[in-house]
């Protein structure tokens, strides 16, 4: 960032260092919070809305607006704030991002990865990356939750610029996996499968996904968790399964949907999330506690 550039925010301006405004968006979110550090961050997708409020008490609701970097919510069932969440009784602090950019949008790339990238710079080593989907198992009812193993990015886009080779080999952190089942043993996993939106598929490109090893299409997570490994973020990805992809049921897809499935299903995806995240703060009793 050059020194005339010091003070712009805007993502678009090539010249902008993304890194930077993310710095100065963990600053204003450590004020408002009153921490100066965050330990884990939560994206929640489509579905997953009210699961944020299991995890403990809100300390602070932070406007996206107020935040450099950050765009209003464009989807209906999202909410535009980010809040500081005390995890369970401890003073370890989750930072819950209630919406997402997505790449459909057209707001640029930089915008889609801008909250995993202030979550690094906040503190946190760990990102928890959910999502609506749909599913290609058939035996996947609505408001089943199935654990990320792997990633198809199929939107031809990378967050990263110039020649950084980041590798993906362990991008969905089996160890996390493995922490998840232990919350919720009946949990699958499966390859999800980033198409860029914001149409749903045709049944021919979901029957292309499933040969090419896909499990689940949606049209967020994977650009997202590109960004948090290159940040060195431990990333654990929960698809919520809201729709059979187009083609798998007899029904067409519609994002009413998609919202009645996420209501259906908030109790176990929010006692996942809770449980997940309390036992991600347990493993870390040894370290010293945020703001230390
Ligand atoms: I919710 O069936 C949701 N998001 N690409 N396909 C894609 N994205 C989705 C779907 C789906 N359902």
């Amino acid at each position: 960032m050059t020194d005339s550039r010091i003070d712009s925010f805007d993502l678009r301006d090539p010249s902008v260092d993304p890194f930077a405004v993310a710095a100065k968006a963990a600053e204003v979110i450590a004020q408002r919070a009153g921490t100066t550090r965050h330990d884990v961050a939560l994206v929640l997708g489509s579905g997953w809305g009210q699961t944020g409020d299991l995890i403990g008490r809100t300390v602070a609701t932070i406007d996206n607006a107020d935040v450099p970097g950050f765009a209003r919510a464009a989807v209906a069932g999202h909410s535009g704030v980010i809040r500081s969440v005390a995890i369970g009784e401890t003073e370890r602090r989750a930072l819950v991002y209630g919406t997402r950019t997505h790449f459909y949008e057209g707001r640029g790339i930089r915008s889609v990865v801008h909250s995993i990238r202030t979550a690094a710079a906040a503190g946190c080593r760990t990102i928890v990356l959910t999502n609506g989907c749909g599913g290609l198992n058939p035996t996947w009812m609505p408001g089943t939750p199935v654990l990320i193993r792997d990633h198809l990015n199929l939107t031809a886009a990378s967050p990263i610029e110039g020649a950084n080779f980041v590798d993906l080999t362990d991008l969905y952190s089996a160890r996390l996996r493995e922490l998840a089942r232990t919350v919720d043993p009946d949990l699958d996993e499966g390859v999800y499968v980033q198409f860029r939106g914001p149409h749903y598929e045709t049944p021919a490109e979901v029957q292309m996904a499933k040969i090419l090893g896909g499990d689940l299409v949606g049209m967020s997570t994977a650009l997202e968790a590109i960004a948090a490994r290159q940040c060195g973020l431990e990333v654990l990805g929960i698809s919520l399964v809201t729709n059979r992809a187009a083609g798998v049921g007899d029904q067409p897809l519609s994002h009413e949907e998609v919202l009645a499935a996420g209501h259906a299903a908030a109790e176990r995806c929010g006692h996942l999330l809770a449980a997940v995240v309390a036992k991600i703060e347990a493993q870390w009793g040894h370290l010293p506690p945020a703001g230390e």
